[in-house]
């Protein structure tokens, strides 16, 4: 399905979670580079969107500079914080979970500049801040 980017959630996405489990969403920071930081300041995305999250679903947060993504992990969704710098490696970590049958939204700075680019290689796009999103986007992926 294709729609033309507004504010807020570009492009819906169908349910994928199981009866009778947790709803696992995996949210992953990525690394600019191939370095592993042991004294990297946790996001305050992170925290943010812990705290949007309800207490029924199952949720991984994942910084790249300090572990590996798992990506055999089971997830229902992945989210993914993106800005410019890490782009291309965004777009290749969403390749790999999408190639999985995993859907995959992205948000932050480089999709809200660049919605068009980033719906190339995710199933929905948060414009904006994920305050009055990220309800919306749990809840397209449950039904
Ligand atoms: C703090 C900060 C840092 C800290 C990070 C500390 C930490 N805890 O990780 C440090 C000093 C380490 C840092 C480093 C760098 N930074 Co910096 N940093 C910032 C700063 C000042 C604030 C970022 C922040 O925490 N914002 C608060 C959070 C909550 O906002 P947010 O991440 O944007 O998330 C909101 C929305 O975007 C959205 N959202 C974000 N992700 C997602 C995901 C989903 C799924 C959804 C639904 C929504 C969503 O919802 C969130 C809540 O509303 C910004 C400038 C600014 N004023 O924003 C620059 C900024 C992000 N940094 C920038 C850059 C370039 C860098 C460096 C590459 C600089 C360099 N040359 O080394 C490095 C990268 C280092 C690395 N290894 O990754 C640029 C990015 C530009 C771009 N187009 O991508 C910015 C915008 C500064 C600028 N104006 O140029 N940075």
């Amino acid at each position: 399905m294709e729609a033309e980017p507004t504010e807020g959630v570009a492009l819906a996405m169908g349910g994928t979670r199981g009866q009778g489990r947790p709803m696992r969403i995996t949210l992953i920071r990525p690394n600019m580079n191939s370095d592993r930081s042991t004294d990297a300041m946790e996001p305050l995305v992170f925290a943010i969107l812990a705290a949007l999250t309800p207490d029924d679903v199952d949720l991984t947060l994942i910084d790249e500079r300090l572990e590996p993504i798992p990506y055999d992990q089971p997830a229902d969704l992945v989210a993914i914080t993106v800005e410019t710098y890490n782009a291309r490696h965004s777009y290749q970590i969403a390749k790999r979970f999408r190639q999985r049958g995993v859907p995959v939204v992205m948000g932050g700075y480089h999709p809200t500049f660049l919605p068009q680019e980033a719906l190339q290689y995710a199933d929905a796009v948060a414009i904006g801040d994920a305050e009055n999103l990220w309800g919306q986007i749990v809840q397209d992926t449950r039904d």
